[in-house]
């Protein structure tokens, strides 16, 4: 199974990689790690291929004379002309470039994602955003599927980091987003784009199963391979 972490920068990818390889390989699974970010110093796995062996952000700027904005767009128009070895394993880990905008508006995220047979996307949601703005976090995970036309399940990373009444409040909000109507209409003019857009959330997040994981401490991983399998292996169906 090909499974391409995506997140925003910091949101846990490496570590969500890292961690959920390692509980991959004991559950006897076969695994293969990925890292695709040619910006990152270090990654916190063994790498079956990592794309900073042909190039790096860094070595890019010293070369061509570039900013760091600069460098990682050529460097993501570097990763779009890579093909990507085809690795076997029970699980195929995809570890993305921090800057997932780039990565996903640019040509490189669509053209890597079309070279993987059968890919499921992990969308991280990072928890320490709020439970407020879990709507727009989601908002956002659903134009980066779309724009790299894979399928994609949410996680919500760093629960270690919430507190018993965030944890609950987060829960609360991935049952029924229609609590946050009242914050919503305090927006103003757009709170008329807001409000229908909430109700449709209210349908649509809470027929889906979003697990609270911490690629800290593990928590939510059994819950997250079981999606994975009943995504890819049953039905097809994110719900
Ligand atoms: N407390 C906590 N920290 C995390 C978790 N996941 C990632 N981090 C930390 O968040 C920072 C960014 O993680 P990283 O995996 O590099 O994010 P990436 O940019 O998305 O690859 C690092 O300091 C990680 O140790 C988590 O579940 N809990
Ligand atoms: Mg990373």
């Amino acid at each position: 199974m090909n499974v391409v972490v995506l997140g925003p920068a910091g949101s846990g990818k490496s570590l969500l990689t890292c961690r959920f390889g390692g509980y991959l390989l004991k559950e006897d699974y076969s695994v293969k790690f990925l890292n695709l970010d040619p910006g990152c110093l270090d990654v916190p796995y063994h790498c079956d291929f990592d794309i900073r062996e042909r190039f790096t952000v860094e070595k890019i700027m010293a070369k061509e004379g570039l900013g760091p904005n600069g460098a990682v767009l050529r460097a993501m128009d570097m990763l779009s002309e890579t093909k990507i070895p085809q690795l076997d394993g029970d699980f195929v880990l995809f570890d993305t470039p921090g800057q997932l905008e780039v990565f996903a508006f640019r040509s490189s995220g669509p053209k890597i994602i079309d070279q993987l047979s059968d890919p499921i996307g992990i969308f991280i949601i990072d928890a320490t955003i709020g439970a407020n703005d879990l709507p727009s976090a989601y908002l956002y995970s659903l134009a980066i599927s779309y724009r790299l036309g894979i399928d994609t399940l949410r996680v919500v990373n760093k629960v270690d980091l919430l507190n018993k009444q965030e944890r609950e409040r987060v829960s609360k909000i991935l049952h029924n987003p229609k609590i946050l109507e009242k914050k919503v209409k305090t927006m103003g003019v757009l709170a008329d784009i807001y409000l229908p857009m909430l109700k449709i959330l209210g349908k649509v997040i809470p027929a889906q199963r979003i697990p609270l994981i911490s690629a800290k401490t593990e928590e939510g991983f059994g819950e997250l391979l079981t999606i994975l399998h009943e995504v890819k292996c049953v039905c097809g169906d994110l719900t």
